[in-house]
């Protein structure tokens, strides 16, 4: 059983907390109870809809035809923007901070709607219609942000790929959504080190006929390939558009967007979201998980290619008439300050960020932190991975001066938002637990054949009921979503990650049981690496597997065979892990590769990567069942070929 230290809710926040422990309690039981009754509440408090809905929510996890608010008509951009000029137009929205420390821009929610409206004009015009998906290929600049609300007011959907993806992976994220107009910038900037986005792209766009248009938002203003028939300057086009554009009505079970994520085989997956229910539950979410207020200034330093990008930096703040803020650059550039810098500058009031951040600037020391204030935080918050104590009481004491609650958040890309976590002022905090349950969520652990396993017993981590923020299904491939989630256990959603309840009910996630590994947060599948390692002409096999890391959390291992004859060598490594970044995008490095002679399998042929997660582990001491090996000596020979490393 998972034993830990409780910190109780420091004051200052329980004083200000809209929930507090018997609220729970009451809200939870009652939401699980009467779910109808308690999302249509919410969705009324959060969403302005143009036409009421008719059923709260239909489906089930057998049929898996799951709908929220059926029958009902809204608008995403609408309700990011629209609904708040009332009350906030002369607010700021988005406070943008780029890489250089001097750049700085903010844009109220009157000037975000302004821009929103010419934007949509521009892609009206140029043929984008309501269903038809957009492809966005942006670093983090306000013009990310007004791309995917344009093209929610239009009813498009947009497919955001994550800036330091290669132009072999944008490629097949356009063709696999059949994108027809892709948006990019010239050039990215971080750390001070560009990235030719327009140039990668257009690569990308070599193989994808279907792509006809290409807006670029200038940013460096570095050289850039051009093509007068296809390419179109955003600036020179927002320019010339008007700045009224109607926003579309749109049925609550209308796709808000797609955003690809790394699954277990190699291909990968179009996570769908629907506009109704994602947004009830990504703005529910936001206001009571960080305990928001009409004054705090918010910042999640996740990029906009990712889920928390999506939900946490956009549609969840937006949706509360927050002021986001949105950071270019890194943690370490010019200095590792610069986090705690940018909080000054800005009096950051909730912060949100990954371990992995944490870890690589605890490493650095205090005197990075002590040379800054920190007085404007109030909240600070975790997501990406499991938080070890340590780095959380780092991030508690040095970082939030013990005044400021931690949220351990547990989500994924598939849930839309936040599903396991404390709520400030209601849950004491156990460092390394991510609490418990949101409102509307069943999570159970569970054994391999689907029985509850009691409290200190890992297991897998299962949902038990639908909840508004669930994926809608895997772009164009709707098997594949039944498969993955719903065929292990039918009747309820499969997470993919192990975790135990202690006997309070909080939540202990130890990570994936599956074949996902993340690294400093980023979702990676093996069988993506794998594929890459395959086809290089003189490997015969791998198997990629997680292996710890200090910093990264975790770091890809890679056990990799050669085809007879040709020898492994220093430089034939190099050329892998170069390969895979070179193919991937250049979060995919390959920490590890150790030369196999041969795989652990089956007798049957399965490669056992439950034994290959163990040696590049070190966890040598129980190896487990090995009886189903076709040759035990296999791993014998890897565990000493290891030793000798
Ligand atoms: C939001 C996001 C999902 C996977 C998930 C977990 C891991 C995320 C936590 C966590 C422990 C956390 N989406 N994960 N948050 N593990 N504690 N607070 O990261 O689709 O990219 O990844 O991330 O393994 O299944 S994601």
């Amino acid at each position: 059983m998972k034993k830990s230290k409780i910190y109780d809710v420091p004051a200052s926040i329980a004083k200000e907390a809209y929930i507090n422990t018997e609220k729970y309690h009451t809200l939870y039981k009652r939401s699980i109870e009467n779910p109808d009754a308690f999302w249509a509440e919410q969705a009324k408090e959060f969403i302005t809809w143009f036409t009421p809905w008719k059923s709260v929510q239909s489906g089930d996890f057998d049929t898996l035809d799951i709908r929220w608010f059926s029958g009902g008509k809204l608008n995403a951009c609408y309700n990011c923007v629209d609904r708040h000029l009332k009350q906030r137009k002369d607010k700021i929205a988005i406070i943008w901070q780029g890489d250089d420390p001097n750049e700085t821009l903010t844009l109220t929610y009157a000037e975000l709607h302004e821009k929103i409206n010419r934007f949509s004009n521009v892609l009206k015009n140029l043929g984008v219609k309501s269903g038809d998906r957009v492809c966005i290929y942006l670093p983090m600049v306000p013009e990310v942000a007004i791309a995917m609300l344009a093209v929610a007011r239009i009813g498009a959907v947009h497919s955001v790929v994550f800036s330091a993806f290669s132009s072999d992976s944008l490629k097949t994220r356009i063709l696999d959504a059949d994108c027809k107009l892709l948006i990019t910038a010239d050039e990215g900037i971080r750390g001070g080190k560009t990235n030719p986005l327009k140039k990668q792209a257009d690569k990308a766009l070599e193989k994808c006929p279907n792509v006809k248009q290409v807006i670029v938002v200038k940013r460096t203003g570095g050289p850039v390939p051009w093509n007068k028939e296809r390419d179109v300057w955003y600036h020179e086009a927002l320019q010339q558009a008007s700045s009224e554009c109607p926003a579309e009505k749109l049925d609550a079970d209308s796709p808000l967007f797609i955003l690809y994520t790394s699954g277990s085989t190699g291909k990968p997956k179009g996570i769908l979201h629907a506009t109704g229910g994602y947004l009830v539950y990504a703005a529910i979410t936001y206001k009571y998980v960080f305990n928001y207020q009409e004054k705090d200034i918010y910042w999640c330093t996740a990029d906009i290619g990712w889920v928390t990008g999506h939900s946490y930096l956009i549609y969840g703040p937006l949706l509360n008439g927050a002021t986001t803020l949105m950071f270019e650059g890194v943690p370490h550039y010019p200095t590792f300050s610069r986090f705690w810098e940018i909080v000054d500058k800005h009096q950051v009031t909730i912060f949100y960020t990954a371990p992995t951040a944490i870890r690589a600037l605890h490493k650095q020391g205090d005197q990075w932190v002590k040379s800054t204030s920190r007085k404007s935080l109030k909240l600070l918050g975790t997501v990406g991975e499991p938080i070890n104590p340590d780095a959380w009481e780092w991030y508690y004491r040095v970082i939030g001066d013990k005044r400021c609650p931690i949220v351990d958040t547990w989500w994924q890309t598939e849930t839309g938002g936040i599903l396991i976590t404390p709520l400030p002022g209601a849950t004491p905090l156990k460092p390394g637990s991510a609490g418990w349950p949101f409102f509307g969520i069943s999570p159970d652990i569970v054994d391999e054949q689907g029985q509850s396993v009691e409290a200190g017993k890992t297991g897998n981590l299962i949902i038990k009921k639908p909840w508004p923020g669930l994926m809608k299904t895997i772009y164009g491939d709707q098997e594949r979503f039944k498969e993955t989630y719903f065929k292990t256990l039918p009747g309820n959603y499969l997470t993919g990650d192990s975790a135990e309840r202690d006997e309070d009910g909080y939540f202990w996630i130890t990570g994936r049981n599956d074949d996902i590994i993340k690294v400093s947060g980023h979702r990676i599948g093996s069988g993506e690496i794998e594929f890459i390692l395959n086809s290089h002409p003189g490997i015969a096999e791998s198997a990629a597997v997680a292996a710890p890391d200090e910093i990264k959390g975790n770091s890809i291992y890679a056990f990799v065979t050669t085809k007879s004859g040709v020898q492994p060598t220093q430089a034939l490594e190099k050329e892998l892990i170069q390969k895979v970044r070179d193919e991937i995008g250049a979060h995919a490095i390959i920490g590890t590769i150790q030369w196999a002679k041969d795989l652990p399998k089956t007798r049957s042929g399965k490669i056992m990567r439950r034994l290959l997660r163990k040696i590049a582990s070190d966890e040598l001491t129980d190896l487990g069942d090995t009886s189903t090996l076709a040759d035990p000596g296999v791993v014998d020979d890897l565990i000493a070929d290891k030793e000798k490393m």
